[in-house]
């Protein structure tokens, strides 16, 4: 094998790890072939292996108790946000990274307004401009589409690409910023502007056959835009961290989280409709159940519920146990939600902790005393105030995006 194909072959599997195995064209044969080629020992300890990328990457500390590291991504363990509170701390909040966090100085960051869609040429905000606007304080979740696709496989028996998430790729926090209607109203916006596209700071991201995908950057209707979209500047009262978008990101609430773009550097504002590969080949829904061009890009996340406890987590027979653990949805707050731990035959009301919050979970929790040892599935089963309920099983869709099914937990009672 030359140079030049185990260096490509070495950036096809990072992509795979990134989770960008579809736009790379990365089948499982295939990444096979991949991991054998990059070699055992970059399998296991080389410059492949997820920590030593995530370390590279991400900037925050990874303790092993709270996150699991996921190629350049760090995901939050549920069981770690057990008592923490409605916010999720900051030094908790799960990392979604499609190369590394770039460091940028505050001081010298701009965020220039260009595009067909104003009435006059471009114009520069620096952090003292955004600043100076109104502050609005919004509480969110940022979530990824992709959260929740490992249950595709091991619940469903379906094949997706995408990063391997459980259900702790989400975190909800408390986002303060400048709302991007002021933003760009100031800029001259015009009615016929029809999509606005924050683009990030951070290296270029690399597609099939090396071709750069150019920056991070998707289109967002200019009707979402001017409605709740805040160009964040603190993350639950401290300046946004690095990871999160230092010094400035997007925040699209209820939003699949690509929308929410990081170290945003520039908006193109379009009297055109605006394509990137974050909003055709990717963030939407392709299979069986879809058009073959793929649904509509994908706008709200769906419902889902998680216990806040370790998987396949020993818990004593006999003892009368806590259970606790999250729901929510994109599509307005959780009202109900149900728990078996029969493994799905009889279910009882959990208490709600939190009354119905947009853009926000529920905390929950039931008592549960568990009689005879062995391994237990726990199930939860979210409603939201649409009346939706988390259905048995997710429609399959090959990047294994929007999963909503209610997830099997197991235990194991000793
Ligand atoms: N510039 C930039 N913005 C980005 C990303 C990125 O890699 N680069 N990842 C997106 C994705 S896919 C998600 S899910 C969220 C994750 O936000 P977080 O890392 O703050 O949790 O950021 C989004 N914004
Ligand atoms: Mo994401």
């Amino acid at each position: 094998m030359t140079n030049d194909e185990r260096t490509h072959d070495r950036r096809r599997l990072r992509q795979f790890l990134d989770g960008e195995a579809r736009a790379a064209g990365i089948g499982r044969r295939r990444l096979l072939g991949l991991l054998a080629a990059a070699g055992a020992a970059a399998a296991v300890g080389g410059p492949l292996a997820p920590r030593a990328v995530a370390a590279a990457g991400i900037v925050k500390p990874l303790p092993e108790e709270h996150f699991a590291i996921r190629g350049t991504n760090a995901e939050t363990r549920f069981a770690a946000l057990r008592g923490t509170g409605y916010h999720t701390p900051n030094e908790l909040f799960f990392v979604r990274n499609h190369t590394t966090t770039p460091r940028l100085d505050a001081d010298s960051w701009r965020l220039r307004v260009w595009g067909s869609g104003l009435a006059g040429g471009e114009v520069e905000f620096d952090l003292a401009a955004l600043r100076a606007l109104p502050a609005v304080e919004h509480s969110a979740f940022v979530e990824c589409a992709g959260n929740g696709r490992s249950f595709y496989a091991s619940q469903q028996g379906e094949t997706v690409s995408g990063t391997a998430w459980t259900l702790g790729a989400i975190g909800v926090a408390r986002w303060r910023g400048a709302r991007l209607r002021d933003v760009l109203r100031l800029a001259g916006v015009t009615r016929h502007a029809v999509d606005v596209q924050p683009r990030g700071l951070d290296a270029e991201v690399f597609g099939s056959d090396g071709a750069s995908m150019g920056h991070v950057r998707r289109p967002l209707p200019v009707a979402k835009a001017l409605d709740d979209v805040l160009l964040a500047y603190e993350m639950n009262g401290e300046p946004l961290p690095p990871d999160h978008g230092h010094p400035v990101r997007v925040l699209v609430p209820s939003w699949v989280g690509i929308s929410s773009v990081k170290w945003v550097g520039d908006i193109e504002v379009s009297a055109e409709p605006l394509y990137s590969p974050w909003n055709t080949d990717l963030y939407r829904l392709f299979g069986p159940a879809h058009p073959p061009e793929g649904s509509a890009p994908l706008t709200r996340q769906t419902l889902k519920s998680a216990f806040e406890l370790p998987w396949e987590a020993p818990l004593a027979a006999g003892r009368e146990q806590l259970l606790t653990g999250r729901s929510w949805s994109g599509a307005g707050g959780v009202r109900a939600v149900e728990v078996s731990t029969d493994g799905g035959t009889r279910w009882r009301p959990a208490r709600l902790h939190d009354t119905p919050r947009r853009d926000g979970w529920t905390r929950w929790s039931l008592d549960w005393t568990p009689t005879a040892p062995g391994r237990v599935e726990l199930l939860a089963r979210a409603t939201d105030v649409t009346g939706a309920t988390q259905p048995e099983r997710a429609v399959f869709n090959q990047q294994g995006y929007l999963f909503d099914a209610v997830v099997r937990h197991p235990v194991t009672v000793t």
